[in-house]
């Protein structure tokens, strides 16, 4: 059984109990989902030593911990079952589409019986959604426009729940004796935000036992296929297609798995254009072949065994994965223009982090220790202000923040790193930051976010209005978008830029690997703009601030260098930007 099996239905426990309008108790199950799905130790090894231990996992209380045990012993969670009952639909699928919520789900199956995706479209496009009190043309039309996208949604998986797969199931292959190197390929390696399945590619020349080894790695679920030199498994959701090569032709079938399709377009036509091939194989010179089709190894072999070997006879170097998207990169290679890319030893602290005073887990003191552990040179607190879009009591009122302006000076006494206090306002529809202009001269810091209104569709000047307030300093997560759950906002993202370089507010990229928001095009439009930009986990656990991986290969997909980035700057650096 997968930790993606258990989350996936505490999720759709969170859905149902929404649907019959239950207040508090489905967000706690969405968290435990999270956390479920992507804890390393398998979830049902856990139940077997007993509700205790799977109360372990971060934001598992015991409640959930006892329906996880329930389901691991018996198959079902009879809650559950009673609320399927009730409302027998296919939850998962119908509110991936934007805009349609539990409760949504629940109107649409007591009106028109709609149980899936298939029959929603059906409904929408016969006109039969409008008809439905509350609802209307505009409902129907966006119902009619998302459905492809959460069809689309099912398909691909997050990178942060595929990428924590990839590096064990590449820990265990390397540790195969008959294995050689071996890379992850394909999208992963390039850090895309969305996964269709992982690439795993290993030199040896001994293709069955490395195969037979891949088929018994511990945590795949079932074997797809299963050949002398390729394999597929299906492990927590996700598939993993294996391909071994021999050693010498390592470097070429990195290169070509490695893709995207279109980079390797444009590189292989500039091959083309010296009388050379390259393929999975290797490159070479067919200047004297007569027909180079007829053999993939035919002409004279220039290399293989490395991507070095495979660029060097263009006069290209290797470039880096993230952006091998054909966005340039090799016009920019010959012109000796390409980026010296942001690491992720370059980020000195965050920005944006939570605890418990709004909707994090745990307190000052603890998440400054856990920055400090990090290597950090300081630490931000921005707790949520109390506004559109954050729910219940987690937003802080004015005197919460200054009262918490007090429990910080207290932990900055103590700690061994910079402390800044700040907070994290709400935008509203109009772009207006809804906190007081008084308190928020107060702060050291001011990040500003869309919670509300997500579904507008175009909102440049929403944005461009909140980055020229006097007081912001970073605009976060600018679309509000999450991963294969709500597009989020349109941008113009060249407009938003000029409007962040002119004011000197940062562009975030929110590490949050259901945001990745801004997204690698985003960090683009900044870095082309001058704007500064801020990479922040967004954290509300010291376990998050692991997601800063995320934003920063985010970062190197739209070509961020170090300069561009506000926190790879020292305290000092800091503090002169948020004063500038
Ligand atoms: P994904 O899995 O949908 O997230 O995206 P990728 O990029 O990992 O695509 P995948 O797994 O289908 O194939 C891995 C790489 O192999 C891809 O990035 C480029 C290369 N590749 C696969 N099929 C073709 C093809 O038909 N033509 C070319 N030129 N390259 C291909
Ligand atoms: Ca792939
Ligand atoms: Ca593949
Ligand atoms: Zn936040």
């Amino acid at each position: 059984m997968r930790n993606a099996e258990v989350a996936d239905l505490l999720v759709e426990f969170a859905d149902l109990l929404e649907a019959r309008d239950v207040e508090y108790k489905p967000n706690a199950y969405r968290r435990a989902a999270e956390n479920v799905r992507d804890h390393p130790r398998a979830v049902e090894d856990m139940a077997a030593e007993g509700e205790d231990a799977v109360a372990e996992i971060d934001q598992v209380g015991d409640a959930i911990a006892s329906k996880i045990v329930e389901y691991v012993e018996t198959g079902e969670i009879e809650e559950l079952e009673e609320l399927r009952t009730e409302l027998p639909v296919d939850m998962a699928a119908l509110t991936r589409v934007e805009g349609v919520g539990p409760k949504t789900v629940a109107t649409l199956y007591e009106e028109l019986g709609i149980t899936t995706l298939d029959e929603l479209e059906e409904a929408a496009e016969e006109g039969r959604i409008r008809e439905i009190s509350g609802f209307g043309a505009k409902t129907e039309e966006n119902i009619r426009e998302n459905v492809a996208f959460a069809r689309e949604a099912g398909e691909r998986q997050r990178l942060g729940h595929a990428r924590p797969l990839a590096d064990d199931v590449l820990a265990f292959v390397r540790d195969v004796d008959a294995v050689g190197r071996a890379e992850v390929a394909g999208s992963i390696r390039r850090w895309k935000d969305t996964i269709g399945d992982v690439d795993v590619l290993v030199a040896s020349e001994d293709g069955p036992t490395v195969v037979d080894a891949f088929t018994d790695w511990p945590r795949a679920d079932d074997v797809i296929e299963a050949g002398e030199q390729k394999a597929s498994v299906r492990a927590n959701g996700v598939r993993i297609d294996l391909r071994v090569v021999v050693p010498a032709e390592f470097g070429a079938a990195l290169q070509y798995f490695t893709g995207s399709k279109d980079h390797n377009l444009r590189v292989r036509n500039l091959a083309i254009d010296e009388g050379l091939k390259m393929n999975e194989y290797g490159i070479f010179d067919i200047s004297d072949v007569e027909d180079p089709d007829a053999d993939q190894r035919a002409g004279e072999r220039l290399g293989g065994a490395t991507e070095a070997e495979m660029y060097e006879p263009l006069g290209l170097p290797v470039f880096a994965p993230e952006i091998r998207r054909d966005t340039g990169e090799v016009q920019a290679a010959l012109d000796g223009e390409l980026p010296d890319l942001l690491e992720r030893e370059d980020v000195r602290g965050d920005l944006h982090t939570h605890t418990e005073w709004s909707d994090g887990g745990y307190t000052i003191e603890e998440m400054v220790a856990a920055a400090a552990e990090c290597g950090y040179d300081y630490h931000c607190v921005t707790d949520h202000a109390a506004g559109p879009g954050v729910f219940g009591d987690a937003g802080l009122s004015d005197d919460d923040v200054r009262e918490q302006a007090e429990a910080v000076e207290r932990v900055r006494e103590e700690a061994d790193i910079a402390v800044f206090h700040g907070v994290e306002a709400n935008i509203d529809a109009d772009g207006d930051v809804t906190t007081s202009d008084d308190l928020l001269a107060e702060l050291d810091i001011v990040i500003a976010s869309p919670h509300a209104a997500l579904d507008q569709g175009e909102a440049t000047d929403r944005l461009v209005r909140a980055v020229e307030h006097p007081h912001v300093d970073v605009l976060g997560h600018p679309t509000g978008r999450l991963i294969n759950q709500r597009a989020g906002l349109d941008v113009d993202f060249e407009r938003l830029a000029e409007a962040a370089t002119d004011a000197g507010t940062a562009i975030e990229v929110n590490a949050n690997p259901a945001r990745l928001d801004a997204s690698g095009d985003g960090v683009r439009a900044a870095v082309d703009a001058g704007a500064p930009i801020a990479i922040d986990t967004d954290a509300h656990s010291p376990s998050e601030f692991e997601y800063v991986r995320y934003g920063v290969h985010t970062a190197r997909r739209g070509w961020a260098e170090p300069a561009d980035v506000v926190n790879t700057r020292d305290a000092d650096g800091l503090r002169s930007f948020l004063d500038g």
